[in-house]
């Protein structure tokens, strides 16, 4: 088929996008990549001898539903005990809980059974939150809001009883809890997620598995399926022209960096949330239409790092799967710090140990969300190792413990990404999502039809901020183009 297609970023749901056009029998696709690889928010890196994720890290909820599983088998990319039915099968609510250590601020271990009752009350709470949206109420101002509302008042309630220090030491660890649930939704602080949208997000079962060999190698095999030479590295789209008045064949001129212009009947954007708040204004022409420009304003984006830890032995015990930082001043419940500057630090609310040991040796990932974690992008090395030195022996108590070496990811300072992935912001609703999915020219104009298409994460209605929600709204513009013209014909132009 000649129809011209151009597919603006070579993440996985450009990949997905191509990929399905060019196996329905499109023979003019096109990816145009502003950066020099293919994997966008798939990064797989090296630490020593160490492959680390820098991007996505798991297949959440790997079973028969998910594409990224599917794909991850058929390509031998899994280890066999993620194969297995029971993996598959397993609910979110059955998979084992991690074993963690528990350290505080003054240098203790804690004892982690003494903080499940301020687990399970923040599981909870959690729970009560996802199912807002399917009362159709909106009972508070955020999520964050309802967190510490409801901790404060049943914490008061139920652990009554307790000595004081016991009960200080829970609020302190569901502050911990409160930040580690920042980074779960990539958010600034949980008072930015919007409480009526935040049972959108929808899990699949599945026990959460990783790429032994590294997340990029689904990339790498779902490209060697590529015509070679489809995708243009290096080359930044700087502006989409296209028509909602006029009626005339090829009303797409896509303007690269470069000054190259590109015609093309059709144009798949997948370029990040974050991008796309930076650049929406200039980035289409004529401009998105309002909806549009409001949705991508009222959805969030926002920045979760990992730190990459590697040590000449643990200091962790053999069984920990995570080790969470107690701060002991936070009983006031807080995901934030005043100043982001000084104790940034203080948001990094644990690390999850890489395993198998046997496979990675002694590296931790710590998780940072935030304008804390942006303001440590912007650190030296060599800062952010001596904070994590500093702050790994005052929770241990131990003036000796000291890193080998640290990598961290900078997705807030990546030009084409801006950010980690995107949340439900506050006075966020389904409607959003939608405006985001709607092709260009929009429902009712009198111009040539599906000139632009919207795919990548933060376009999918419940499985945003995924890597199979990506994938899956690939395939979605593919197939929205191929029935398209399954229906007016092959030779035809899309009028
Ligand atoms: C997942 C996980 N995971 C951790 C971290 C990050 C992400 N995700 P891309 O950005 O890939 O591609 C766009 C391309 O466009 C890119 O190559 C650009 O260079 C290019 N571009 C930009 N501008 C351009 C221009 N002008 N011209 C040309 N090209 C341009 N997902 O499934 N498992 O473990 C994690 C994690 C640190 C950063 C993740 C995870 C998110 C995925 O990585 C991400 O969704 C996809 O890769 C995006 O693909 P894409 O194609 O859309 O864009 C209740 C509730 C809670 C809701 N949240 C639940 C949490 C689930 C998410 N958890 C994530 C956790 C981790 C650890």
């Amino acid at each position: 088929m000649n129809t011209n297609i151009v597919v603006i970023g070579c993440g996985i749901s450009g990949i997905a996008a191509a990929h399905k056009l060019v196996s329905c029998g499109f023979s003019n696709v096109r990816i145009l990549e502003a950066s020099a690889r293919s994997g966008g928010r798939i990064r797989t890196a090296r630490l020593g001898n160490n492959v680390v994720e820098m991007g996505a890290n798991w297949i959440h909820g790997p079973s028969e539903e998910n594409p990224v599983f599917c794909l991850a088998r058929k390509y031998g990319l899994l280890d066999p005990e993620a194969l297995t039915p029971e993996n598959q099968a397993m609910d979110i609510e059955e998979q084992p809980p991690w074993t963690p250590n528990v350290f505080c601020s003054s240098g203790r271990k804690l004892n982690a059974e003494d903080l499940y009752p301020a687990e399970e009350l923040f599981a909870e709470l959690l729970k009560e939150c996802s199912e807002f949206h399917s009362q159709g109420g909106e009972p508070c101002a955020s999520v964050g809001e309802f967190l510490r509302t409801e901790v404060q008042r049943r914490a008061a309630e139920r652990w009554k009883d307790i000595d004081a220090t016991t009960r200080s030491l829970r609020l302190c660890m569901i502050s911990n809890l409160l930040k580690g649930e920042c980074c779960v939704n990539g958010a600034h602080s949980m008072d930015e997620v919007g409480p009526g949208a935040y049972g959108l997000y929808k899990t699949l079962p599945g026990l959460d598995c990783t790429f032994p060999g590294g997340y990029e190698g689904l990339i790498k095999n779902m490209m060697s399926e590529l015509p070679s030479g489809l995708v243009s590295y290096n080359r930044p789209v700087r502006c989409v022209h296209w028509s909602n008045s006029e009626k005339r064949e090829n009303p797409i001129v896509v303007e690269c960096d470069d000054g190259e212009r590109i015609a093309a009947d059709h144009v798949i954007v997948t370029v990040p949330l974050g991008y796309l708040k930076k650049h929406r204004s200039t980035l289409f022409r004529p401009p998105l239409p309002l909806h549009k420009l409001h949705s991508i304003q009222r959805l969030g984006f926002g920045t979760n790092n990992k730190i990459f830890v590697e040590f000449d032995s643990p200091w962790w015990d053999a069984d920990c799967d995570s080790i969470c930082l107690v701060w002991e001043d936070e009983d006031v419940l807080v995901d934030q710090v005043p100043d982001v500057q000084r104790p940034w630090i203080k948001k990094l609310f644990g690390f999850t140990v890489l395993k198998p040991t046997e496979r990675y040796g002694h590296v931790l990932c710590g998780w940072i969300a935030g304008h804390e974690s942006e303001y440590m992008e912007t650190l030296s090395e060599q800062e952010v190792t001596q904070a994590i030195t500093q702050l790994i022996r005052r929770f241990t108590g131990n003036p000796v413990i000291t890193p080998r070496r640290i990598l961290r990811s900078q997705w807030f300072h990546d030009p084409w990404t801006h950010g980690s992935y995107s949340y439900l912001g506050k006075g966020c609703s389904a409607q959003d999502l939608e405006n985001m999915v709607e092709p260009l020219p929009t429902k009712g104009s009198q111009s040539q039809p599906l000139q632009v298409l919207f795919a990548g994460e933060a376009t999918h209605p419940s499985f945003f901020s995924t890597v199979h929600g990506a994938l899956l709204t690939g395939w979605r513009e593919a197939d929205r183009l191929i029935s398209h013209y399954s229906s007016v014909g092959p030779s035809q132009p899309a009028t």
